[in-house]
């Protein structure tokens, strides 16, 4: 099919605003482009797609090194924007989330996802980044991602389902800290992270292949990366439990009863406090924060989600 055509036959321009950090209710999102969207009719009854940008030729070659290119390579789209880093950070008092120093600097990572569309914008490869950048806590630690929206069969505590991040499963290449690579195959859920005990620094670079289409409406293009559909789950080693960053709003005990989260993610390379350096001495719009969680509606979520930015 001429792409190029049927666009011209069928398209409807959009134009999506720049959201650069941003919170939809429950669903909250980092974005980082600003382009033409084009909207197509199918022509022959197949369903309606949207491009990022049908000008520029896109390849299924994977990028080189798709998070250190000049600029953004076409049909990829990054979180949080090219050459930035992510953040998130963990109390890691899961059994008593009343009790913790609230410092955040119990594990800390770093990251960043690009995920990469063909010339018929489907989902078919995503690059994650990950660097342990802080590790105070006497806990070890291991680190699960869940692409299937669907930590609940291996925590006690977590019973809140989520969005996929991907239409099925997928083949996973993982370059390890000691250069040595790790394949996956055939998994939406794996461990990132196997112990965090001795990793401050350590870098894992992992590209995911996809390899089928259980839910093809999941691999259509997007316009931006929903983090929370990037569900990482921290779990102490010898617990049963997890701490949940992308549900921290739920019931699942992820919440202390003043407004404390067990962690959040953030679209930014974030200095943690101290050492038993209160986060709110550090960062006095927490508390902004802490009251936006008891009370989603007490509080503007711009300034509930701006409480880094000082
Ligand atoms: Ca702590
Ligand atoms: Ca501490």
């Amino acid at each position: 099919m001429n792409f190029q055509l049927k666009t011209l036959l069928y398209s409807l321009i959009l134009k999506v605003p720049l959201m650069a950090f941003q919170n939809c209710g429950s669903e909250m999102k980092f974005a980082q482009i600003e382009e033409s969207v084009v909207s197509s009719e199918g022509e022959d009854g197949s369903p309606p797609v949207t491009v990022v940008d049908d000008e520029i030729p896109r390849t299924p070659e994977a990028p080189e090194d798709p998070f250190n290119e000049e600029e953004d390579t076409p049909g990829v789209i990054y979180l949080p924007i090219l050459d930035e880093w992510a953040s998130m950070a963990f109390e890691d008092n899961v059994a008593r989330p009343d009790a913790g120093d609230r410092d955040y600097n119990d594990a800390v990572f770093n990251y960043r996802v690009a995920e990469q569309y063909n010339q018929y914008n489907q989902l078919i490869r995503i690059f994650i980044e990950l660097r342990v950048r802080e590790k105070i806590s006497g806990n070890n630690h291991r680190l699960h991602l869940y692409l299937n929206g669907d930590p609940t069969a291996d925590f006690s505590n977590i019973s809140t389902l989520s969005s996929k991040a991907i239409p099925g499963k997928a083949n996973v290449t993982m370059t390890l800290p000691d250069g040595n690579i790790e394949y996956l195959q055939n998994v939406d859920h794996f461990v990132v992270v196997p112990e965090t005990s001795g990793s401050k620094g350590d870098i894992y670079q992992i590209q995911l292949d996809l390899i089928d289409m259980e839910e093809p409406s999941l691999s259509e293009v997007r316009n931006y990366i929903d983090f929370r559909r990037y569900r990482f789950i921290l779990q102490n080693h010898g617990q049963n439990m997890g701490i949940d960053l992308s549900e921290i709003n739920s019931s699942d005990e992820m919440l202390a009863t003043d407004g404390y989260p067990l962690g959040f993610m953030i679209p930014t390379d974030w200095a943690p406090p101290s050492e038993g350096q209160l986060i709110d001495n550090k960062y006095p719009n927490f508390e902004v924060y802490r009251s936006f969680l008891l009370d989603p509606n007490s509080i503007p979520i711009d300034d509930a989600y701006s409480w880094f930015e000082m």
